[in-house]
């Protein structure tokens, strides 16, 4: 042995960094590296994907380094920490944000430069990780980013599906065709795969129970029966401004034995392979289900697999920072983002139970300690319930500890239930009604400290009417946070010349950081110089869109003059895109009528829509074949000709809507009202100057609040109308009482106009009956607010103040005010910075 072996802890001084600096030079040989040593490419042979593989790999290694950094500080100062825990994470493309937030654009531009390269064209090579269905899945990705630029100890907990969120075409009939999002065909950059940390997740199975030699109380082992293994991936999430970088853990799901060798050996190939593929199918696809419950085994068992990871990941992170199990309140807080993960609750009390041997008062107190959720829908299709009988036999230890919460939770009730059990029978977390079922909402709520909404209404809502009960027994436990957008995504990224005019205006831009500071631009609001600037970077957005809408989908639209109406959205009855589309029927009909005098004072107008529907939604794919079979229709009627259009949009996502937020002049968010629980495009749209046309729901109601009742196009009745007006659709029926406008509307589809006759009777015939989401009933005030909002565009100098206004009161619904409130109210955490590292984030 010529050198003496010695074990002491690596220095950091006494690593060889590959990072000399962040100067361009060094970038480039750092990703001349990894085109060299991690894929395989050379400098002769690199195209723009190697390129873009190459310098993704340069990011990820800063982000690793400071992710280190960062997690070993938390620790020494043991601070507490948010877990987020949710089903989906709707993150977007990951380099341009990172380069932005990590402050390296330019440099990272001149040495692309170097290469041959525009940053921009590298930028969309990247593909955009759809884990999530809609605004839950993108709030959390909002919030992640809020967490790092703050500085606040936070991480976020999710799954690693293999298949994201299926990608949409439109089919030669206008209907919704689904194919498999396979996001991972070429490597992930952006995510660190673990494999130090494997976590054994149990199923099936039975309850031994025991005496407990010491206290002789009876207790409870569970014995599962099979055995899958969680394994981490780690996408690392940077900050703005800032060095802390937190971790956004997403669990993979492998098989305890990769190959059954004794099958193999026998000949038996599939059979051998059985055990992996089941247990790869857990993290298989993400259920594509966005305010409606599958109520598939699969989804069950992918959220006891997310919770079960997450909180022993929890447990042995504070393990390692040798405190003990009753410290859990004060190291995490855990944030149940919907019900989705709210088996985090029985399984955190069996850990504490079973494994960690507290008693019941212990335990329980523990876990309300740790928990709140949050409800982002009241729909009762989208309400969760599991029956009793499949909890019961995929885990039967936590069945056994839902009854025992409900059994001491209803003990309680009982004693103020004056109406012969009638209250009981309500607030009881298992419900007797087709099958047994457990009311996943009503263990959240006794499950957490905190419960709440996203938006005034909602919260509203929750407390009055759907959790009313739990309010009027925790009346300390509801309380609200509006929900919030991040302004370095949805506006400093996607809207760059935007940007650019605020932070010279304001000259500062403090404002990426601290959204408030918009407020200061309401006195260029009538500035004419600051309007014309302001214009003319929507035109320049605009004309990005319309080169996109004639590239990808050969339609020609106009921009200068041109109004760009967009509604961007799952595809869902009670948001109500059907009343969209019926409103171009009728101005496709109105023009039709016009004399050549009068169609030279048209607003023009293109009305764009974007949404998937869940493939199982038949009346919301029903939906997309009649846009599509309209657009079709209008735009190819030299009658028409330029002054209106419509476009449908195919496989709405991230990237898209980074596309068409900022070219828009004026976004329809005119959900039902009571039916939105926030809405979170039409705090973006407002952010870049859109405006909003919409009904008095969800978020809509604040942004009115913020920037001004008089600066949003709002039409139609309170959410407390709504019941009445449905009452009078249920006794009068819908068609009697139909405004004939929109009767003679159904009748030209139901007579063919736009497919065959038979085609959409299913569709229509709902409206003609209840009419459940009262478009009837709104349909008049919704076509004349639309004429109010093409007359004011007429008015320039109005129409401008009024962008203006909007994006100056937008500073309240950044995602920085959201968190802080959360942090606040709910998890009683602290921002955390890393002391300043010397020489711009220069490494090593
Ligand atoms: O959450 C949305 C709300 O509709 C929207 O108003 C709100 O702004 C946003 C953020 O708070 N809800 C939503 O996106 N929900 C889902 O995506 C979803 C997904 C799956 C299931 C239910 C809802 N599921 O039960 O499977």
């Amino acid at each position: 042995q010529k050198y003496k072996i010695e074990k002491k802890p690596l220095l950091v001084e006494n690593l060889l960094s590959p990072y000399l600096g962040s100067d361009f030079k060094n970038l480039q040989k750092q990703i001349v590296y990894h085109l060299e040593h991690t894929l395989p490419r050379n400098t002769k042979t690199f195209q723009s994907f190697g390129t873009y593989l190459a310098t993704s790999y340069t990011i990820r290694d800063r982000l690793l380094q400071l992710s280190h950094d960062t997690q070993k500080y938390y620790n020494e100062k043991k601070v507490k920490q948010a877990c987020y825990i949710s089903i989906e994470y709707l993150m977007g493309r990951f380099l341009r944000n990172a380069v932005l937030n990590l402050n390296l654009e330019e440099k990272y531009e001149q040495a692309l430069a170097g290469f041959g390269y525009a940053l921009e064209d590298i930028y969309d090579e990247e593909q955009d990780p759809a884990l999530g269905n809609g605004g839950l899945g993108r709030l959390a990705a909002c919030f992640l980013d809020t967490l790092a630029t703050h500085n606040y100890p936070a991480w976020g907990y999710g799954l690693r599906y293999n298949y994201g969120l299926f990608r949409q075409s439109i089919g030669s009939e206008g209907e919704q065709v689904e194919k498999t999002d396979v996001w991972l065909q070429f490597p992930y950059p952006f995510m660190v795969e673990n494999h130090f940390l494997r976590i054994p997740i149990g199923f099936y199975g039975s309850i031994e129970t025991y005496v407990d030699e010491k206290t002789k109380g009876t207790r409870f082992k569970w014995h599962p029966s099979e055995y899958v293994i969680a394994q981490a991936n780690d996408i690392l999430i940077p900050g703005y401004g800032t060095d802390n970088t937190n971790t956004l853990r997403l669990w993979s799901c492998r098989p305890i034995e990769e190959l059954d060798f004794d099958k193999f050996s026998l000949g038996d190939f599939k059979g051998a392979s059985e055990n992996r593929l089941n247990a790869e199918n857990i993290t298989n696809v993400l259920y594509p289900n966005d305010n409606e419950v599958a109520g598939k085994e699969l989804r069950f068992k992918q959220q006891y697999f997310l919770v079960a990871a997450t909180l022993h990941d929890i447990i042995r992170r504070l393990k390692e920072q040798k405190r003990t199990i009753y410290e859990l309140p004060d190291f995490a807080a855990v944030q149940l983002n919907d019900t989705h993960p709210t088996l985090a609750i029985p399984e955190l009390l069996r850990i504490l139970l079973d494994e960690e041997m507290l008693t019941w008062e212990e335990a329980w107190d523990i876990t309300q300690r740790t928990f709140s959720y949050t409800n982002h829908t009241i729909l009762p299709e989208a309400l969760e319930r599991w029956p009793v009988k499949l909890i019961s036999h995929l885990l039967p230890r936590h069945m056994q500890l839902i009854e025992a919460i409900n059994w001491k939770f209803l003990e309680k009730v009982r004693k103020i239930d004056k109406n012969n059990g009638e209250l009981t029978k309500k607030m009881s977390l298992i419900e007797n009604s087709w099958d047994t079922l457990v009311r996943m909402a009503w263990l959240a709520i006794v499950g957490s400290h905190k419960v709440n909404g996203v938006s005034g209404i909602h919260t509203n809502i929750l407390k009055n009417i759907v959790f009313q009960d739990f309010h009027s027994f925790y009346p300390n436990k509801f309380v609200n946070v509006t929900n919030g957008v991040t302004p370095r995504r949805w506006l400093h990224a996607c809207n760059p010349k935007l940007s650019e005019l605020i932070t010279s205006t304001l000259k500062s831009n403090d404002w990426i950081y601290d959204l408030a500071h918009l407020s200061k631009l309401r006195e260029y609001a009538e500035n004419e110089d600051f309007q014309l600037k302001w214009a003319a970077i929507k035109t320049f957005n605009k004309r990005k869109l319309q080169a996109y809408v004639k590239k990808e989908l050969k339609i020609d639209i106009g921009c200068d003059g041109v109004i760009y109406d967009i509604q961007i959205k799952r595809i869902h009855e009670y948001k109500r895109q059907l009343m969209n589309v019926l409103a171009s029927i009728h101005f496709y009909l109105k023009i039709k009528k016009m004399s050549k005098e009068e169609k030279t004072k048209v607003q023009k107008r293109v009305s764009f829509i974007a949404g998937k529907a869940a493939p199982g939604y038949l009346v919301a794919k029903k939906i997309i074949k009649l846009i599509n079979r309209v657009s079709n229709v209008i735009n190819n009627d030299p009658e028409i000709g330029d002054l209106f259009k419509v476009v449908y949009l195919p496989n709405y996502s991230v990237t898209l809507a980074e596309l068409l937020i900022p070219a828009t002049d004026v976004s329809e968010h005119i959900s039902t009202p009571g039916c939105e629980a926030s809405g979170t495009s039409n705090m973006k749209f407002v952010l870049n100057g859109g405006l909003i046309l919409g009904t008095l729901d969800g978020a809509n109601l604040e942004i009115m609040e913020n920037s001004g009742e008089e600066n949003v196009f709002a039409f139609g009745i309170t959410s407390k109308e709504v019941p009445q007006v449905k009452q009078r659709n249920i006794e009068q029926g819908a068609w009697n009482l139909m405004p004939e406008e929109l009767q003679s509307i159904l009748g030209i589809i139901e007579e063919g106009k736009f497919g065959e006759a038979d085609e959409f009777r299913g569709l229509l015939e709902e409206l003609k009956g209840v009419d459940r989401y009262i478009t009837g009933h709104d349909f008049i005030p919704y076509i004349k607010e639309l004429e109010n909002v093409m007359s004011t565009y007429q008015k320039p100098h109005k129409w401008w103040k009024m962008s203006i206004l909007g994006c100056a009161g937008s500073g309240w619904l950044s995602s920085d005010r959201t968190i802080k409130e959360y942090a606040e109210k709910i998890w009683g955490i602290k921002p955390c910075p890393l002391p300043k590292i010397e020489s711009d984030k220069e490494l090593g």
